[in-house]
């Protein structure tokens, strides 16, 4: 097989910016799908469509009705929805993901990956998060687990087959095994997991075995993938998934973050999704250069600079982007009320509540601005950057008042103020990277102001981005910028999210 680098083509890595950790890839023909983790996000589990493995399209959310997806309230941020495993088998698409703190395990299927996909089949007897499936030749289906354990199992009516069996701890010393796929490439079995860690110590590795379930002998070069200890842009490489393409070609699919700013860095964007070729060398992979430019096959790869992305709401519905806290109710959030306008009639009273009626969509590039057209009239509402209950910052607008508001752990403050016309009004946020400072140097900036019907910006506070980290807060998302109502009823008649950085 040829030499990665000298492959034609490069890749824009991550191929899948933004908060879309955990990705769980499968290949049908010539069509890639892949889906990621969603936590305290509704709907849950997007899915992915590419033809290249570089440009993806969401084409969907798997769990996207409340009979498939219970996310109550006292339900904490980050918990939810974890690392989901994505296969083809027997003529349709099998999803098996954790609730974790509600209904556990659970399977999916559909014939058609961007929906609708089936009820729940709950799995009782698998215990363990990042469960994975795969069947043998004489159609036993094996489910993996973080630990690494594995029972078989009915896939149809999710009962275990048997007691959980321990596969493999992973290379010794190393902490979390987790995110096992079981393959089979040509002789062996091969078990991948992540190790180390979800954080800077995370990592790759793999085992084979002459069956699914071992014994397993660990490839002697593990991990396969890290960027533990490096000065690599592209930090806390792991969670992978492998995939091979109709030219008989490898890659992996793993997530990454890029922190930003001085020491000890600061990633605002969460795990993004990364792409990475593989080759095999003497039965085991081995995994080259992941990079912001990567050198790839075929394909002439690069993305163009991604459009400024204008949503309407002159549609019934909303694009899958959209993603809500724990519900959406339709009686709190509708395009139908006000046409051509998103109308959000308000339940918790502020941002810090686990209630609150908000529509947003995942922050994808390090510099953005996103705007919004606001009718505070017969409410009080705006717009949110997002991390948690406990980290956001926000413009809103009630009346003829505008107010920037900051929430960092528990301190919550007023930054700004300022009087506005009559009327609805232009919300704005611009997110900056930060130029290279001392040590303490934070990943970025983000201001918020207001919008001229001239398109002139004016800044009201500029904000430190490092406090709506994943280093500062904590948790396994990212950054969410969107719409809430925080009182009565407020419309919103269009958004616009604008890529700065390509
Ligand atoms: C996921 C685990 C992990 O279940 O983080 O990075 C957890 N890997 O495998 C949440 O995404």
């Amino acid at each position: 097989m040829s030499d990665p680098k000298s492959r034609a083509g490069t890749v824009t890595n991550p191929v899948i910016p933004g908060f879309h950790p955990d990705p769980s890839i499968c290949r049908v023909g010539d069509d890639y799908y892949l889906v990621c983790s969603s936590f305290e996000y509704f709907p849950g589990v997007p899915v992915f469509h590419s033809r290249d493995l570089v440009h993806w399209t969401q084409i969907g959310n798997a769990l996207d009705r409340p009979s498939q997806l219970r996310l109550p309230p006292d339900m904490p941020s980050s918990a939810g929805i974890y690392a989901p495993t994505l296969r083809h088998h027997d003529g349709r698409f099998w999803l098996i993901v954790t609730n974790v703190g509600d209904d556990g395990n659970m399977l999916f299927t559909a014939t058609d990956p961007a929906g609708p996909w089936s009820e729940p089949v709950r799995l009782p007897g698998v215990a363990g998060i990042d469960p994975d499936l795969a069947w043998d030749e004489d159609g036993t289906c094996w489910c993996t687990v973080a630990g690494v354990s594995q029972v078989r199992i009915d896939p149809l009516s999710g009962a275990a087959l048997g007691e959980p069996r321990r596969l493999w701890s992973g290379t010794p010393g190393a902490q979390a095994p987790e995110a096992p796929h079981l393959y089979r490439i040509g002789d062996y079995w091969y078990l991948l997991i992540a190790e180390g860690g979800t954080e800077r110590g995370h990592g790759v590795s793999i085992a084979r075995g002459r069956t699914p379930s071992g014994p397993f002998e660990p490839c002697p070069a593990n991990p396969v993938l890290t960027h533990r200890s490096t000065g690599h842009a592209i930090q806390n490489t792991g969670h992978a998934d492998l995939v091979r393409a109709p030219d008989g070609s490898w890659w992996m699919v793993l997530l990454g973050v890029r922190p930003r700013g001085g020491t000890p860095g600061w990633h605002v964007l969460g795990r993004e999704t990364f792409l990475a070729p593989v080759e095999w060398v003497d039965g085991w992979p081995v995994v080259g250069e992941l990079s912001p430019d990567m050198p790839v096959p075929a394909w002439p790869l690069r993305p163009g600079p991604v459009p400024p992305v204008r949503d309407d709401f002159d549609e019934a519905g909303l694009h899958p982007r959209w993603i809500s806290l724990r519900e959406r109710p339709e009686r709190l959030c509708t395009t139908e009320e006000r046409s051509g306008w998103l109308t959000l009639h308000a339940a918790g009273a502020s941002v810090d509540e686990p209630d609150v009626v908000f529509v947003g969509r995942r922050q994808q590039h390090l510099s953005c601005a996103a705007r919004t057209l606001v009718d505070p009239d017969e409410g009080r509402g705006g717009l949110a950057v997002r991390l948690d209950e406990r980290h956001h910052y926000e413009i809103e607008a009630s009346g003829r008042e505008v107010r920037v508001l900051a929430r960092v752990g528990p301190l919550r403050t007023e930054v700004a103020s300022a009087r506005v016309p009559a009327g609805p009004v232009a919300l704005g946020v611009e997110i900056t990277p930060q130029p290279p400072g001392d040590p303490r140097t934070g990943p970025d900036r983000i201001a918020f102001g207001v919008e001229a019907p001239d398109g002139t910006f004016t800044a009201l506070a500029m904000l430190d981005g490092r406090y709506l980290s994943t280093e500062v807060a904590g948790g396994f998302t990212g950054r969410v910028i969107g719409m809430y109502a925080a009182e009565g009823t407020v419309h919103f008649d269009w958004f616009d999210y604008e890529p700065l950085d390509g």
